[in-house]
């Protein structure tokens, strides 16, 4: 059976010519800095950053960490936005490991509002923990992909500055939000202190994070990615392929936008599916399938025996991402998919539960 993986731009595969790459890397030990691979690729990422250092980790997750707890100590307040991955996926690692207090705040789209960020840094008096670093996330996952743009971080940036933050970006997917926008990636770095960006996602790497910021700044990660198990040997086999992605593997992520963006126009067409496109700005697509009277779990399990593979996101939303590996002819099968899902459902085919928070 054909199989349409779009749950996450993470199931990529490396390329061949990665794989050549890792076999011919010029290797070292890295936590002597001695890995010739690991160095240039960490030169390499901050000068695309416009940041003066960098560091490859093994994950996002390990990423925000390192970057998060370099920026605050023990006790700190951290802004963050209501349904960042940080907040939500990342095992509570601030928190259990950094002893920090986050403070969510809705944004709109994923976008804080600098105001509200404003009003949330806490008074400095003797009740109150130290507000330091405010985190922000481009492209934004849970709203869908969406994108942060310069005069928005800008505008964080200032108020940031005013009282004395640092910021932070998770910048898993920002060469998406560049291309996006058609920009380089520095106008989206230019004000904030750090960013972690991923080489696994749309990049097609098969392992591994890169964080960017100030010389300072990266020494202390460096100290908290050892403390955290993530000091890596003969790390070059991770690097090479990190250095491709780099050189190529950029550009095409256009590619997967406009495959978003078929998808979700056909499902814009499709009775019983809900989405809205104002959202689908870079390789993700959520739609909802409460008019349907099914839950998201019905919906993705009935779609994954025509081999579409998908994610719930919620009880009635669906995730799906494009990335390489798909390609247009891929979209229109998982057109026909949903199509025949869908009508299976309208005619009852499936034993249809109507989620409890649906009732009314
Ligand atoms: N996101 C994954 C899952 O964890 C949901 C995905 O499939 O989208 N920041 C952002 C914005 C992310 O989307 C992710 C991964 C991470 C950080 C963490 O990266 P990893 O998985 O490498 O730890």
């Amino acid at each position: 059976m054909k199989v349409v993986d779009l749950r996450s731009d993470t199931v990529t595969l490396p390329t061949e010519e990665m794989l050549e790459a890792i076999k011919s890397a010029k290797l070292g030990d890295d936590v002597f800095r001695e890995d010739p691979t690991v160095n240039r690729l960490e030169e390499m990422a901050a000068q695309r950053m416009g940041k003066k250092s960098a560091l490859l980790v093994t994950s996002g997750t390990q990423a925000n960490l390192v970057s998060i707890l370099s920026h605050t100590k023990r006790g700190d307040e951290v802004i963050l936005e209501t349904d960042s991955h940080t907040y939500n996926f990342e095992v509570g690692g601030l928190s259990a490991i950094g002893g920090l207090l986050a403070k969510p705040l809705r944004g709109e789209m994923g976008v804080l509002d600098p105001r509200d960020v404003e009003k949330a840094v806490s008074p400095k008096d003797v009740h109150h923990p130290d507000t330091t670093l405010v985190c922000l996330e481009n492209t934004h996952n849970l709203t869908g992909g969406t994108v942060v743009s310069p005069p928005q971080i800008e505008a964080i940036w200032n108020v940031a500055e005013k009282h004395g933050l640092k910021v932070h970006m998770d910048g898993a997917r920002i060469f998406n939000a560049a291309i996006a926008l058609n920009i380089d990636v520095k106008e989206l770095t230019r004000h904030v202190d750090s960013v972690m960006f991923c080489l696994s996602k749309g990049l097609s790497c098969p392992i591994g994070s890169v964080v960017a910021g100030n010389q300072e700044f990266i020494e202390r990660a460096r100290k908290w990615r050892k403390m955290l198990g993530g000091g890596m040997r003969q790390a070059g086999i991770i690097a090479a392929p990190g250095i491709i992605a780099l050189e190529k593997m950029i550009d095409r992520l256009k590619d997967d936008h406009r495959n978003a963006r078929i998808l979700a126009e056909k499902l814009a067409k499709t009775d019983g599916i809900s989405i809205n496109l104002e959202t689908v700005q870079t390789n993700m697509i959520v739609f909802d399938v409460r008019n349907l009277g099914v839950t998201a779990t019905q919906f993705t399990q009935k779609l994954s025996e025509q081999g579409v593979k998908s994610l719930p996101r919620s009880e009635t939303a669906i995730r799906m991402v494009t990335h390489r590996g798909i390609e247009e002819e891929d979209i229109e099968y998982a057109v026909e998919s949903i199509d025949k899902v869908v009508s299976s459902m309208r005619k009852g085919d499936i034993k249809q539960r109507t989620p409890k928070t649906l009732a009314n």
